[in-house]
């Protein structure tokens, strides 16, 4: 069977496992090429941590993109997560025109808030710019802070309803996406999860509720479900890979103590990935 190929487009968060160096081996692991086109290099993610640097790389996105044109390259998918500023965006939107193909895939995960709040970097009106960026998507990932932000209403502390849920999903689906993976589900304070939108059928898939607030799980989440879907899993089925990679991660570090600005421990999870792949190529 054909290699598959994705290109992800995030940032470069040099310490503090997210963006790009969780997507990379995450991806890798279930045997899929991954490209990249890193969007900016910080010191740090910008998450509870100040005096980080920060390298904007928005000139180099589209000569990137013109070059590989230049070599016929395509690409299985598209991976966008943290964009820095309107003008990344637009730029976004380029890449977008000049790969998306009729078979591709684009999965945008609306990196820009959580726990109620925009991240500090974002100026009020940035939703606005990321609901564009979502309308021309197969598949968006909002944690319920973004979904809120990207249909405009305000956030609401959980625990939720069906009834909410779902009529959110469904403002969500009027943007312009088919299928929605919605995190931060949660009914009750034992359990959390997600809700899955996919031609009006919606699906819950919760797991265990670990206390505390863990810096990139969201990259985590969205790496692996791409990597789920590229896998040939239907998103029900990628989905909850991806909520058990998560969720075994953040036990992981949450019983090691470790900060929880430094990322999780994704990392003894690869072999699992890894594991499933030679099990699915031996069947
Ligand atoms: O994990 C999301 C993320 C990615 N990249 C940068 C961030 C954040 C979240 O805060 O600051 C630079």
């Amino acid at each position: 069977m054909k290699q598959k190929r994705v290109v992800a487009i995030h940032d470069i968060s040099c310490f503090g496992r997210c963006s790009l160096t969780v997507a990379l081996p995450i991806i890798s692991a279930a045997g899929i090429e991954v490209s990249v086109i890193p969007t900016a290099v910080l010191s740090t993610h910008t998450g509870g941590i100040t005096g980080f640097t920060y390298r904007d790389l928005t000139e180099d996105i589209l000569p990137v993109v013109r070059h590989w044109q230049s070599l016929n390259l395509t690409f299985d998918a598209i991976y966008t997560g943290f964009l820095g500023s309107f003008k990344q965006l637009d730029i976004i939107m380029e890449v977008f025109a000049a790969l998306k193909t009729p078979d591709n895939l684009i999965l945008v995960d609306p990196v820009m808030a959580d726990n109620g709040k925009l991240y500090s970097v974002f100026p009020p009106d940035f939703p606005k710019g990321m609901k564009k960026l979502c309308a021309a998507a197969d598949i968006i990932v909002p944690n319920m802070t973004e979904a809120t932000l990207l249909v405009g209403d305000a956030y609401r502390e959980g625990p939720y309803d069906r009834a909410y849920i779902e009529d959110l999903l469904g403002r969500l689906v009027d943007i312009g996406p088919q299928r929605i993976v919605l995190t931060g589900v949660y009914f009750d304070e034992a359990e959390l999860g997600a809700a899955v939108y996919e031609r009006g059928n919606i699906t819950y898939l919760m797991s265990r509720k670990i206390p505390g607030f863990y810096h990139g799980t969201g990259d985590v989440f969205g790496s692996a479900l791409l990597a789920g879907s590229m896998e040939g899993r239907t998103l029900d089925s990628a989905t909850d890979a991806a909520i058990e990679l998560t969720v075994e991660s953040i036990e992981r570090t949450w019983q090691a103590g470790t900060d929880v600005r430094f990322g999780v421990n994704f990392e003894a999870g690869l072999v699992d990935i890894a594991a499933r792949r030679r099990r699915r190529k031996n069947a």
